[in-house]
């Protein structure tokens, strides 16, 4: 049955499961759910994903959800390479940068909550972007000040891409999405100049996905 991924072109959780699995080398079928138009909400999905968001990870009929479950998922059933470390200290640290978008920048800026400012508080486009463009550079901003604290050599946590590189890539790839530049995140954006000359990193961005070129909405 082989590894199914319900995913999106411009989801960033999609995106960090979609380079884990090709770092991996291991073969996947993506299956799209424009989040945009609201398919998440619709019976078919809702059934697959009781929180109605991508990824959904399927291995074999086993169903996986949030994407640090999955990677530490492909960790466990294929270990090379790691993409969290084994090492216990290493672990926590590499799961502490993953956490930084996965829980507290990259949640601020979905569509459901940009959705919700603007039923609920009467927000427009313009304010909502700047919302986006505010949490989005507090996640750059952390970011920046923990590699100054430790610098990658040349990858986070040293020579190979792991958990932390994916996720940082990943708030990169939203700055981008809001065109804002990395001037203020010279580690940041060496870092993650690096990951996307990989084919894994490169082939993952959003914007290298078959839904991207048939996409209506803004990106
Ligand atoms: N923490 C989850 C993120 C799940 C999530 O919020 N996914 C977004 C796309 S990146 C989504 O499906 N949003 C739908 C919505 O906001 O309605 C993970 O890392 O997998």
């Amino acid at each position: 049955m082989g590894i199914q991924v319900y995913g999106f072109w411009r989801s960033i959780a999609s995106f960090r499961v979609r380079v884990a699995l090709k770092l991996k080398g291991l073969p996947f079928e993506e299956i799209p759910i424009d989040i945009l138009s609201g398919e998440q909400f619709e019976p078919g999905y809702a059934a697959v994903n009781a929180e109605r968001v991508v990824p959904t990870f399927i291995h074999d009929g086993h169903s996986v959800y949030q994407s640090l479950a999955i990677i530490e998922y492909l960790d466990d059933i294929h270990p090379t390479p790691r993409l969290i470390p084994e090492d216990v200290k290493e672990r926590a640290y590499a799961r502490s940068l993953a956490l930084m978008t996965i829980a507290d920048a990259h949640p601020l800026v979905t569509p459901r909550v940009r959705n919700h400012l603007a039923e609920a508080f009467g927000a427009d486009a313009k304010a909502i972007e700047a919302w986006g463009r505010h949490w989005t550079t507090e996640g750059l901003a952390t970011y920046e000040r923990l590699l100054a604290r430790r610098a990658p050599a040349p990858f986070a946590l040293g020579a190979e891409p792991g958990i932390a590189d994916i996720c940082i890539a990943g708030q990169v790839v939203t700055a981008q999405y809001l065109k804002l530049g990395l001037d203020a995140f010279p580690a940041v954006a060496v870092l993650a100049g690096r990951c996307f000359e990989m084919p894994a990193f490169a082939t993952s961005h959003p914007f290298e996905q078959p839904g991207f070129k048939t996409a209506s909405a803004p990106h």
